[in-house]
């Protein structure tokens, strides 16, 4: 009889999928019903495969065990916390990404934390700026210089025995990063394009790396679009916004939508400046998004 192990995927590349039991790295394949039952595996799944090849550390993927949570982009699954890292400029900032990926990953019970990379390149009163919005959304933000290694050592801190996805754009130095961090990597980086003003995809991969100070954490390639997750839905999605709490007494109905009832609390904090109206146009248009979208089903 042959026999089993478990372990994780680091990562997949064509049909082979490299799972790590915690000292050896075996390649594996997978059983061919998973492809007939269209199950997905991400980096990141717990896997109980056959071993076929002892020597060669060669295997077959049998199951993929429970997951404590997935996302669809970047694709991983059982992560405690997500690193979205965004730059104030080259790219600019896209709010409406941030906002997106903020309510995928709380969907997902994950905890997020923002990093303004490229500080470098902007007047540091534009940082502030947007650290006080999502201050008021409560997330715990860091400033970093992947060049220059500032604010570094406060993300070894954060990203310290825990398993950490990286999230964001293309050509924002996620990559750049995780090699501040752990200089051993040297992960492939990119310039970004001054004609299109963004990055150039330069990581393909999802691939999870370990870190000498104890820890996992998960380079992802950037992405620039991303749809609500089916969890949310007209009723809960104000649920996601911490920032709405405060002024929710002064709403009229306690099922307020916050978007077309007359007196209600947000709106009248929007206006008194209370809450950020960025913030709350976004949410005005994915509320709009979800009528469209459920109107289908
Ligand atoms: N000025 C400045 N440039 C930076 C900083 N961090 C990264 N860069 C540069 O930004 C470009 C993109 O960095 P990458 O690390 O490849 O970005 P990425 O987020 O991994 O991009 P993808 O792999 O395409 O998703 C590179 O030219 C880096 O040298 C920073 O803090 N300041
Ligand atoms: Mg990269
Ligand atoms: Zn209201």
């Amino acid at each position: 009889m042959n026999s089993e192990g478990i372990g994780r995927i680091l990562k997949g590349y064509s049909s082979f999928y490299y799972v790590s039991d915690g000292s050896d790295l075996w390649e594996c394949r997978l059983r061919g019903r998973f492809r007939k039952e269209k199950q997905t595996v991400l980096a990141g799944d717990k896997v109980r495969f056959t071993v076929l090849d002892a020597e060669n550390r060669k295997g077959v993927v049998e199951e993929i065990l429970p997951r404590s949570n997935a996302l669809i982009r970047p694709a991983v699954a059982n992560v405690d916390q997500a690193l979205i890292v965004l730059a104030p400029a080259d790219p600019a900032p896209d709010l409406w990404l941030l906002d997106r990926l903020l309510i995928m990953i709380r969907c997902e019970k994950i905890e997020p934390i923002l990093c303004w990379n490229k500080e470098d390149l902007a007047a540091p009163a534009d940082v502030e700026l947007l650290k006080r919005i999502y201050d008021s959304a409560g997330i715990l933000q860091v400033q970093t210089c992947a060049l220059t290694g500032q604010g570094v050592p406060e993300l070894i801190r954060l990203l310290k025995d825990r398993t950490t996805v990286l999230a964001g754009p293309s050509g924002v130095g996620k990559s750049s990063l995780l090699n501040q961090i752990e200089p051993g990597l040297t992960l492939k980086t990119g310039e970004t394009s001054q004609k299109l003003g963004r990055g150039r995809h330069t990581t393909r991969h999802v691939e999870w790396l370990p870190l000498a100070f104890g820890g996992w954490v998960a380079d992802t390639p950037g992405f620039s679009q991303i749809y609500l997750p089916e969890k949310v839905n007209r009723e809960n999605l104000k649920a996601h916004y911490p920032d709405f709490e405060r002024a929710l007494f002064d709403c009229q109905f306690s099922s307020c939508s916050h978007v077309k009832e007359v007196q209600c609390g947000v709106k009248a904090a929007v206006e008194a400046g209370l809450i950020d109206e960025g913030r709350y146009q976004r949410y005005v248009s994915f509320m709009e998004e979800l009528t469209q979208r459920d109107k289908r089903y």
